[in-house]
């Protein structure tokens, strides 16, 4: 007997795309659903641990840069504008372009758009407390949801999508996401995205496999969510994370990795699955880019580089696009 309601939209989306994903070879589910409110606290985690530098280096662009990017932001003259934030977390860096923002009296509206409520909650509490002045609309939604609300979005708007979150994406749809983007952007719209820049490979690696565990119990909470939300008996007990890094591609890949051969019933799905020993299911991508591919990838989608930043070590790339 399916244990979880089936019947509830969110929870029938998940079981639809465990279904597919696990008829596919290799197995695959999407990182998308790493996100529940455990999965956030982890990534919260995840974002001070110190192998995960793209965190910090984004954080050091924002303090660097803050005023020169608020100010490619919110062009001379453009009047009251929304600054959404595709995915927005718990906002730390954020914070510190919306303060460069107050204190230059841009007058505009912060519109958090995450998927996770647990996380949205605890960002609206911090902003009230912190920054009383700011004006917040909150979304709790899905990107894919925010792209269609952004086309009948009134007035100017500044989209971000910070923390290489583009880099999640596979070629095609990273493509098209930026497509979408593109589309509804009028000539005073800017949207700002961050980019993980390639480097010493071990250094990537080693941000995605870290020490602590961090990232490996982050990967494996997905497992956790498929036992709660689809009644699914894992035994995580036999499974392991494993990330690689290829330099050619600039891809890491992260996989939960099956110990022995063993089948996992998923009661959602009326479904057992079989799993041989050492399979794999592909739990996530995070692309590392250079600064051509960003140049060429912007061009494809129909966009203009208006101007970029990065730190002073050269890991990462905050890059402001215009339609
Ligand atoms: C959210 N995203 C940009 C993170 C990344 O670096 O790909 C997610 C993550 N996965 C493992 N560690 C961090």
């Amino acid at each position: 007997m399916p244990q979880s309601s089936i019947l509830n939209p969110a929870t029938s989306e998940l079981a639809q795309h465990v279904a597919a994903g696990l008829r596919k070879t290799p197995k695959t589910l999407s990182s998308m659903y790493f996100y529940d409110d455990a999965g956030s606290r982890l990534f919260q985690q995840i974002m001070a641990l110190p192998e995960y530098y793209p965190t910090r280096a984004e954080a050091a662009i924002f303090q660097q840069h803050g005023r020169a990017l608020a100010a490619a932001l919110s062009p001379a003259g453009s009047p009251d504008f929304s600054l959404v934030e595709l995915g927005a977390g718990d906002g730390a860096k954020t914070k510190l372009l919306l303060r460069e923002l107050l204190q230059g009296n841009a007058a505009f509206t912060y519109a958090p758009v995450d998927i996770s409520a647990g996380a949205m909650t605890g960002l609206v509490d911090t902003l009230r407390r912190e920054l009383p002045a700011l004006r917040v609309a909150p979304v709790v939604e899905d990107y894919a949801t925010a792209l269609t609300q952004l086309r009948t979005w009134p007035g100017t708007k500044a989209v971000l999508f910070l923390g290489s979150n583009i880099g999640n994406f596979g070629p095609a749809e990273r493509l098209n996401f930026l497509r979408q983007l593109a589309a509804p952007l009028g000539p005073a719209d800017r949207l700002l995205i961050g980019f993980d820049l390639q480097k010493d490979p071990r250094r990537i690696r080693a941000a995605y496999d870290d020490a602590q565990g961090v990232t490996a119990a982050f990967n494996l909470n997905l497992l956790t969510r498929l036992n709660r939300e689809l009644g699914a008996d894992f035994d995580l007990a036999h499974w392991q994370h494993y990330t690689d890094y290829s330099p050619l591609s600039g891809a890491v890949r992260s996989f939960l990795v099956s110990t022995r051969a063993q089948q996992v019933h998923i009661a959602a799905l009326e479904e057992t699955v079989d799993f041989a020993a050492w399979e794999v299911i592909h739990t996530e991508n995070s692309f590392k880019f250079t600064l051509p591919q960003i140049e060429a990838l912007a061009a494809e989608a129909g966009l203009r580089v208006v101007t970029f930043f990065t730190d002073a070590a050269g890991d990462f790339a905050d890059v402001v696009l215009a339609a």
